[in-house]
């Protein structure tokens, strides 16, 4: 038995961020445990669920997330591997239930697994996005090697450096990752500063967030988007790269051929 028998839209949520951590595995940008997945499902829940009693006790987010009352999400477990969550995401990953005072959870299903070691952080993001009145659902941190390279030269760490070069390798970098990446320097993982600077910096208006010689935050709809906007940015931090190998600085996209691509896909300039 399992929460998504008879469930397809919620087993096709639970399905993406399966194949989104097979690709995480894939791309070598999920060592050990690296990486949190958590996907608000609470649009997915139905009447039985809400009446299901929890196989945990409730257990302390560490913060108070006003807007998360009766929220339920799908979130990888602390200590689990991405690879492990691909092949079987309900025995590495669970569904918790935000209790009433805003500030605990308990489990649901489908087996005791404790929430990511990110929780205040992910859950953090979450409640400022419901806040805002935002459509998006998932947030995806992972260790996407050609973009963390960057960040250990401080030239890439000004605002929006990393962006420009970055959008000007290949056409399609702006028109799919539009708002570009924004930096927070050097945090220490899990620390609530560290998710306090995320939250700022997608208030500022990013959706992609670049953790300093660490990883990525990212935010979208649902798990393949948020996973599709870090992908077409680490591609052209490997083509930036590549050109870097071949002992050359690539030239990038000229400005008037930047301009014709904004124009063209109606992207912010
Ligand atoms: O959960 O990547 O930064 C493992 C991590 C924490
Ligand atoms: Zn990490």
């Amino acid at each position: 038995m399992s929460i998504l028998d008879n469930r397809p839209a919620l087993q096709h949520t639970v399905g993406q961020v399966a194949e989104v951590a097979g690709y995480l595995w894939q791309k070598g940008w999920a060592e050990r445990n690296g990486g949190n997945i958590t996907v608000n499902i609470t649009d997915e829940v139905d009447d039985a669920i809400r009446a299901l009693p929890p196989i945990s006790d409730p257990m302390p987010i560490g913060t108070t997330l006003p807007h998360l009352r009766g929220c339920y999400f799908f979130c990888k477990g602390t200590n689990k591997r991405m690879r492990d969550l691909a092949r079987h995401p309900m025995e590495n990953g669970s569904v918790i239930r935000i209790l009433d005072d805003c500030a605990s959870y308990v489990i649901l299903a489908d087996q005791p697994v404790k929430p990511t070691s990110e929780l205040p952080s992910h859950l953090g993001v979450h409640d400022y996005l419901i806040a805002k009145g935002s459509p998006y659902k998932a947030s995806l941190h992972t260790h996407p090697i050609e973009l963390v390279a960057l960040t250990h030269s401080p030239r890439w760490m000004e605002k929006d450096v990393a962006t420009r070069m970055l959008w000007s390798m290949i056409p399609e970098t702006k028109a799919f990752c539009p708002r570009g990446l924004g930096m927070v320097p050097y945090m220490l993982p899990s620390s609530v500063e560290l998710g306090e600077a995320t939250i700022r910096t997608i208030d500022s208006g990013y959706d992609v967030v670049m953790w300093e010689k660490h990883g990525v935050f990212a935010v979208d709809a649902d798990i393949m988007s948020a996973f599709d906007q870090v992908d077409v940015l680490n591609k052209s931090a490997q083509i930036y790269i590549s050109a870097k190998n071949m002992g050359f600085e690539p030239d990038g996209m000229s400005d008037a051929q930047m301009q014709e691509m904004s124009q063209a896909f109606n992207l912010p300039k």
